[in-house]
Protein backbone atom coordinates (compact mmCIF):
# COMPACT_ATOMS: atom_id res chain seq x y z
CA UNK A 1 0.00 0.00 0.00
CA UNK A 2 1.36 3.56 -1.00
CA UNK A 3 2.68 5.99 1.73
CA UNK A 4 -0.11 8.78 2.00
CA UNK A 5 -0.08 12.11 3.78
CA UNK A 6 -2.97 14.08 5.23
CA UNK A 7 -4.21 16.87 6.92
CA UNK A 8 -5.25 17.18 10.58
CA UNK A 9 -6.48 19.88 12.11
CA UNK A 10 -8.36 20.34 15.26
CA UNK A 11 -10.53 22.42 15.31
CA UNK A 12 -11.64 25.65 17.63
CA UNK A 13 -14.25 23.01 19.75
CA UNK A 14 -11.59 20.70 20.17
CA UNK A 15 -9.16 23.33 21.28
CA UNK A 16 -11.61 25.35 23.83
CA UNK A 17 -13.33 21.64 25.24
CA UNK A 18 -9.25 21.09 25.75
CA UNK A 19 -9.65 18.14 23.44
CA UNK A 20 -6.07 17.94 21.97
CA UNK A 21 -4.23 15.07 24.30
CA UNK A 22 -7.17 12.70 23.60
CA UNK A 23 -7.57 13.48 19.88
CA UNK A 24 -3.73 13.21 19.74
CA UNK A 25 -3.92 9.53 21.40
CA UNK A 26 -6.90 8.31 19.34
CA UNK A 27 -4.86 9.64 16.18
CA UNK A 28 -2.03 7.39 17.29
CA UNK A 29 -4.31 4.29 17.06
CA UNK A 30 -3.42 5.03 13.09
CA UNK A 31 0.40 4.10 13.55
CA UNK A 32 1.66 7.04 11.81
CA UNK A 33 4.33 9.74 12.40
CA UNK A 34 3.79 12.84 12.79
CA UNK A 35 5.48 15.58 9.40
CA UNK A 36 4.16 18.69 10.12
CA UNK A 37 2.68 20.50 13.38
CA UNK A 38 1.65 24.12 14.30
CA UNK A 39 -1.05 26.32 15.66
CA UNK A 40 -2.25 28.93 12.77
CA UNK A 41 -4.32 31.88 13.30
CA UNK A 42 -7.22 31.33 10.56
CA UNK A 43 -7.51 34.26 8.53
CA UNK A 44 -10.97 34.26 6.58
CA UNK A 45 -9.16 33.98 3.17
CA UNK A 46 -8.05 30.59 4.81
CA UNK A 47 -10.98 29.48 6.23
CA UNK A 48 -12.62 29.80 2.64
CA UNK A 49 -10.12 28.61 0.48
CA UNK A 50 -9.88 25.24 2.99
CA UNK A 51 -14.07 25.15 2.31
CA UNK A 52 -14.13 26.23 -1.39
CA UNK A 53 -15.62 23.29 -2.38
CA UNK A 54 -19.18 24.15 0.03
CA UNK A 55 -19.22 27.50 -1.50
CA UNK A 56 -23.01 27.83 -1.95
CA UNK A 57 -24.20 25.18 0.76
CA UNK A 58 -26.62 26.51 3.38
CA UNK A 59 -24.08 26.39 5.97
CA UNK A 60 -21.49 27.91 4.22
CA UNK A 61 -21.14 31.05 6.30
CA UNK A 62 -21.46 29.62 9.64
CA UNK A 63 -18.73 26.69 8.81
CA UNK A 64 -16.60 29.73 8.27
CA UNK A 65 -17.33 31.47 11.05
CA UNK A 66 -16.99 28.02 13.25
CA UNK A 67 -13.44 27.13 11.91
CA UNK A 68 -12.19 30.85 12.32
CA UNK A 69 -12.80 30.52 15.81
CA UNK A 70 -15.50 33.21 15.90
CA UNK A 71 -18.30 31.34 17.78
CA UNK A 72 -15.55 29.88 20.32
CA UNK A 73 -13.42 33.30 20.63
CA UNK A 74 -10.57 31.73 19.77
CA UNK A 75 -8.98 32.41 16.59
CA UNK A 76 -6.70 29.31 16.19
CA UNK A 77 -6.37 25.63 15.31
CA UNK A 78 -4.07 23.05 15.65
CA UNK A 79 -2.83 21.79 12.37
CA UNK A 80 -0.53 18.41 11.76
CA UNK A 81 0.34 16.46 8.68
CA UNK A 82 0.62 13.23 9.15
CA UNK A 83 2.46 10.38 6.65
CA UNK A 84 2.20 6.59 6.62
CA UNK A 85 0.56 3.41 4.82
CA UNK A 86 -2.86 4.56 3.64
CA UNK A 87 -3.30 7.29 6.23
CA UNK A 88 -5.83 9.02 4.73
CA UNK A 89 -8.31 6.10 5.37
CA UNK A 90 -7.08 4.77 8.63
CA UNK A 91 -6.88 8.65 9.81
CA UNK A 92 -10.81 9.34 8.54
CA UNK A 93 -11.56 6.01 10.07
CA UNK A 94 -10.35 6.77 13.46
CA UNK A 95 -12.18 10.46 12.85
CA UNK A 96 -15.80 9.31 11.63
CA UNK A 97 -18.36 10.30 10.13
CA UNK A 98 -19.03 14.20 9.01
CA UNK A 99 -22.32 14.18 11.00
CA UNK A 100 -21.27 13.52 14.54
CA UNK A 101 -24.72 12.09 15.58
CA UNK A 102 -24.62 8.96 12.62
CA UNK A 103 -20.77 8.92 13.80
CA UNK A 104 -19.94 5.63 15.57
CA UNK A 105 -19.63 6.47 18.89
CA UNK A 106 -16.12 5.49 19.58
CA UNK A 107 -14.84 7.79 16.97
CA UNK A 108 -13.33 10.92 17.88
CA UNK A 109 -16.53 12.69 16.23
CA UNK A 110 -18.76 10.46 17.55
CA UNK A 111 -17.40 11.13 20.74
CA UNK A 112 -17.08 14.44 21.12
CA UNK A 113 -18.91 16.23 18.13
CA UNK A 114 -22.09 17.88 18.25
CA UNK A 115 -24.64 19.74 15.97
CA UNK A 116 -25.62 23.22 17.51
CA UNK A 117 -29.02 24.95 17.27
CA UNK A 118 -27.64 26.58 14.18
CA UNK A 119 -27.41 23.25 12.45
CA UNK A 120 -23.56 23.46 12.13
CA UNK A 121 -21.86 20.22 12.34
CA UNK A 122 -19.12 21.08 15.20
CA UNK A 123 -17.04 17.68 14.86
CA UNK A 124 -14.10 18.34 16.28
CA UNK A 125 -11.40 17.76 13.66
CA UNK A 126 -10.84 17.76 10.09
CA UNK A 127 -9.05 14.64 7.69
CA UNK A 128 -8.17 15.28 4.49
CA UNK A 129 -10.84 12.33 2.62
CA UNK A 130 -8.46 12.01 -0.30
CA UNK A 131 -5.06 12.38 -1.92
CA UNK A 132 -5.69 15.38 -3.94
CA UNK A 133 -7.53 16.98 -1.06
CA UNK A 134 -4.84 15.99 1.18
CA UNK A 135 -2.42 17.59 -1.08
CA UNK A 136 -4.42 20.88 -1.93
CA UNK A 137 -5.04 21.52 1.99
CA UNK A 138 -1.32 20.48 2.89
CA UNK A 139 -0.05 23.19 0.56
CA UNK A 140 -2.77 25.25 1.34
CA UNK A 141 -1.49 25.04 5.37
CA UNK A 142 1.88 24.72 5.46
CA UNK A 143 4.77 25.92 3.57
CA UNK A 144 7.51 23.23 2.03
CA UNK A 145 9.66 24.10 5.06
CA UNK A 146 7.22 23.14 7.79
CA UNK A 147 7.24 19.42 6.85
CA UNK A 148 10.06 17.39 7.56
CA UNK A 149 9.47 15.01 4.48
CA UNK A 150 9.82 16.23 0.81
CA UNK A 151 6.09 15.50 0.25
CA UNK A 152 5.51 17.64 -2.98
CA UNK A 153 7.72 19.08 -5.73
CA UNK A 154 9.23 22.88 -4.46
CA UNK A 155 11.26 25.24 -6.33
CA UNK A 156 13.45 27.38 -5.64
CA UNK A 157 12.49 31.41 -5.88
CA UNK A 158 14.64 34.51 -4.97
CA UNK A 159 12.65 37.18 -2.59
CA UNK A 160 14.08 40.58 -2.45
CA UNK A 161 12.69 43.37 -0.13
CA UNK A 162 10.49 40.94 2.03
CA UNK A 163 9.95 42.26 5.30
CA UNK A 164 9.80 39.94 8.02
CA UNK A 165 9.96 39.82 12.06
CA UNK A 166 12.48 38.62 13.70
CA UNK A 167 12.89 38.38 17.86
CA UNK A 168 14.14 41.96 18.69
P1 LIG B 1 -15.61 16.29 6.23
O1 LIG B 1 -15.12 17.32 7.23
O2 LIG B 1 -16.07 15.02 6.90
O3 LIG B 1 -14.63 16.03 5.10
P2 LIG B 1 -17.14 18.00 4.41
O4 LIG B 1 -18.31 17.57 3.58
O5 LIG B 1 -15.85 18.28 3.70
O6 LIG B 1 -16.94 16.90 5.56
O7 LIG B 1 -17.62 19.28 5.23
C1 LIG B 1 -16.69 20.10 5.89
C2 LIG B 1 -17.27 20.50 7.25
O8 LIG B 1 -18.48 21.23 7.05
C3 LIG B 1 -17.70 19.33 8.13
O9 LIG B 1 -16.61 18.76 8.86
C4 LIG B 1 -18.71 19.98 9.04
O10 LIG B 1 -18.09 20.74 10.07
C5 LIG B 1 -19.42 20.92 8.08
N1 LIG B 1 -20.58 20.29 7.43
C6 LIG B 1 -20.57 19.42 6.40
N2 LIG B 1 -21.82 19.05 6.03
C7 LIG B 1 -22.65 19.72 6.85
C8 LIG B 1 -24.08 19.79 6.96
O11 LIG B 1 -24.84 19.12 6.23
N3 LIG B 1 -24.58 20.58 7.94
C9 LIG B 1 -23.79 21.32 8.76
N4 LIG B 1 -22.44 21.31 8.70
C10 LIG B 1 -21.87 20.52 7.76
MG1 LIG C 1 -13.96 17.26 3.56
Amino acid sequence: MAIEQTLILIKPDGLIKSLTGNILSRLSEAKLIIAGAKVVRVTRELAEKHYEHLKGKPFFDELITYIMGDIHNTRRVVAFVYQGEDAIKKIRDVVGDTNPELANPVSIRGAYGRITTNGVFENVVHASSSLEDAEKEIKLWFNPDEVIEDLYPTKEVVLSQVHTRVWA
